[in-house]
């Protein structure tokens, strides 16, 4: 406990840092409202900014071959403070179901929904079924009674005996199914497909997500959890146990499903060594203990090719029952604490990173705009304040000053006025290149595709159809990279010419970033491949495996195609956005300029309550740029795990 706080205090911290960016984003709408700034593309792009922060969410995902402990270490993780286990764990081969752990803030309720395997034989993807509440069963859970929680929960781990056959058509392979000791002849398979359970806790409250999986069988036979759900995981803790050491099933998991390029957990692959309690009863004593966990340690990170400080040695079991009893020592004998670290410094970090590189300097690229703006507001009216300097009202300078305010306003307004309709060419650019990933172009090569697997009589044929599939998406999204570099040229044209002209050289445009979609759907035609290789599939009859082809590889694809779809959509618009934002905001104070340059001259008002009002309004401006100045400070303090990892590069402690 002596480390830099646990888990949930820097799951709280991160939260806290959030809200925060949430409450400056809020302050700064109220701000561009109270300044006259504010306008409908602004409102757009803060609401998305708002939209990523509160949706945003972190899944931590176990996987490794069954009886590792991983859901004894989910127990220690997370349940501890019920004082037993919640979710069934147990010696053996558990044929538990994927779990997903979360706390669903919609509803505010506790519940466990449970999707029955039999839903497998049928045409609807996982992420479809999600979506139909009454495929599921659903029981309540009820906290303040764990010992029925308890109970409910063991429901996860049911199972079924079927006949080898029925097995098959559900998807298990029946070498690695255990047999039903009770009706011999028959296996055993999980009773049901996937389960949710929403369950208020402060972690899952604040948008941690657990994907508890169990071993290799049910990681072949899911191809949906493989294909989406794992790689969509942040970060993968990779369970091996200190009693068995590398088996050879362990390193297929590794290979075929954590330690491939396509994954989206960049924030990090983690080897948890468990059950080194095993170990701890040696009677050469704590040092030699010490050295044979090291030395599996080492030797564990050699073997996956990662370093030693990514595995983490640890006891789940201790863990769990050090922490129910609190038991400090027993806790950190465990180590438990050091594996939350990781999780705190690794994972948590890299979200850090991923909000501020994107929504906070989008951010701050707007706030500058604004003051930018603001300040040639009070370049203006300090002009005008020097026109009151004498006794009298200096009639010519004054006029000078609105002349030339009328002939800035007209610069701009003109500026707007071409800027509209290069908004224009950008809207006809858009079409195009909406044109080429619209969803009918998805679906027609869906259905061509269907077509020609369903015609196909050989193996070869039915690979050739899968493959073609892909390779129709791929010229679709390369041909949108090379439409959207031609795009962008013409978006670079327009800020060059602009920045020229006017004064305002912060302005960037924002880039379309096509790049990234070419590789994420090259990414997916690789594990479709791997996808058509696997022996399983081989042997599947064609229409199941043009089904499950359909199920997971294009819905997948699909889901990819609606991201790439609502990027283009959104971009022509947002590419002009910020010289657009400039030159409303430029125009809006030039048009307040002058009138009341005209006002004054009109009205011939005497030269102190000038004064005086002038004084007003340039103080209150400068009030409003310190306001923006503050925005700006609060939006740039580093996120906590950036923080303390300056704090601990200072103090020197690692
Ligand atoms: N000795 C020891 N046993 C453990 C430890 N963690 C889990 N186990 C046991 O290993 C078995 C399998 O655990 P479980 O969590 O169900 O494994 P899973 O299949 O990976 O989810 C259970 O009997 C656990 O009590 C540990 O740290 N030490
Ligand atoms: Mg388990």
């Amino acid at each position: 406990m002596s480390m830099q706080g646990t888990l949930s205090q820097q799951v709280e911290a991160y939260h806290n840092w959030k809200k925060e960016l949430i409450r400056q984003i809020g302050r700064y709408r109220l701000w561009l409202q109270d300044n006259n700034l504010f306008s409908e593309d602004i409102s757009a792009r803060i609401r998305n900014g708002l939209e990523l922060l509160i949706e945003d969410e972190l899944t931590i995902a176990f996987v490794g071959e069954y009886s590792r402990g991983k859901t004894e270490l989910i127990n220690a993780l997370f349940f501890a403070d019920y004082g037993q286990r919640m979710l069934p764990s147990q010696a053996g081969r558990t044929t538990m179901c994927p779990t997903e752990l979360f706390y669903d803030r919609s509803s505010n309720q506790n519940y466990l929904l449970l999707l029955p395997i039999e839903t497998r034989t049928g045409d609807l993807s996982l992420h479809q079924l999600r979506k139909q509440p009454e495929r599921w069963v659903r029981h309540e859970l009820d906290a303040r009674n764990p010992e029925v929680m308890r109970e409910v929960l063991a429901e996860v781990a049911r199972v079924k005996s079927v006949t080898p056959h029925h097995a098959r058509q559900l998807g298990f392979e029946e070498d690695k199914l255990e047999q039903d000791r009770k009706m011999p002849g028959n296996v055993l398979v999980p009773a049901w497909r996937n389960a949710q359970i929403s369950i208020k806790n402060p972690l899952f409250e604040r948008g941690l997500r657990i994907l508890d999986t169990p071993g290799l069988n049910a990681l072949g036979s899911e191809p949906e959890l493989t294909i989406s759900m794992l790689p969509g995981a942040h970060a993968v803790i990779f369970m091996l146990s200190a009693d068995t050491g590398v088996t050879a099933s362990d390193m297929t998991i590794w290979n075929e499903h954590i330690d491939t390029e396509n994954a989206d957990h960049r924030a990090g692959r983690f080897a948890v060594l468990n059950k080194i309690d095993v170990l701890w009863d040696d009677l050469h004593g704590e040092i030699h203990t010490q050295e044979a966990i090291e030395r599996v340690r080492s030797y564990t990170a050699e073997h996956l090719g990662i370093r030693t400080q990514d595995v983490i040695p640890l006891s789940a079991k201790q863990g769990l029952l050090g922490r129910s009893r609190h038991d400090r020592l027993l806790v950190a004998r465990s180590n438990i604490d050091q594996l939350e670290q990781l999780i705190v410094q690794r994972i948590l970090m890299h979200k850090e990173e991923l909000i501020t590189q994107n929504l906070i300097s989008d951010l701050l690229g707007m706030l500058q705009n604004s003051q930018a703006a603001m300040q040639s507001r009070l370049e203006a009216l300090e002009e005008e304040q020097t026109a009151y300097q004498g006794t009298t009202v200096d009639r010519n300078s004054i006029a000078r000053l609105a002349e030339r305010a009328q002939k800035d306003y007209e610069f701009y307004y003109k500026k707007l006025i071409t800027l509209r309709s290069s908004r224009r060419l950008m809207d006809s650019q858009g079409k195009m290149l909406c044109k080429l990933v619209s969803e009918q172009r998805f679906e027609a090569h869906a259905s061509k595709v269907r077509q020609r697997m369903s015609e196909s009589w050989t193996t070869a044929g039915m690979n050739q159809a899968m493959d073609h599939f892909f390779e129709l998406l791929e010229t679709d999204l390369t041909n949108l990279l090379s439409e959207g570099h031609l795009a962008e040229k013409m978006v670079g044209a327009i800020y060059r010419r602009y920045n020229g002209d006017t004064r305002a050289r912060h302005l960037e445009p924002i880039p379309l970033r096509a790049g990234r979609h070419v590789i994420a759907i090259r990414e997916l035609r690789k594990k479709a491949r791997r996808f058509r290789i696997s022996p399983k599939n081989l042997l599947t009859e064609q229409s199941l495996l043009v089904r499950r082809f359909f199920n997971v590889l294009v819905g997948e694809a699909r889901t990819l195609h609606a991201r790439v779809r609502a990027d283009v959509e959104r971009w022509p618009n947002e590419a002009l956005l910020p010289i657009m934002q400039y030159s409303m905001e430029q125009k809006q104070l030039l048009e307040h300029q002058i009138r009341r340059l005209r006002d004054m001259v009109r009205t011939n008002k005497d030269v102190r309550s000038e004064r005086e009002r002038l004084d007003n309004t340039t103080a209150d401006l400068r009030r409003q740029l310190e306001l923006a100045d503050a925005m700006m400070r609060q939006i740039r303090k580093p996120a906590p795990t950036l923080l303390q990892q300056k704090v601990v590069n200072i103090s020197g402690v690692i």
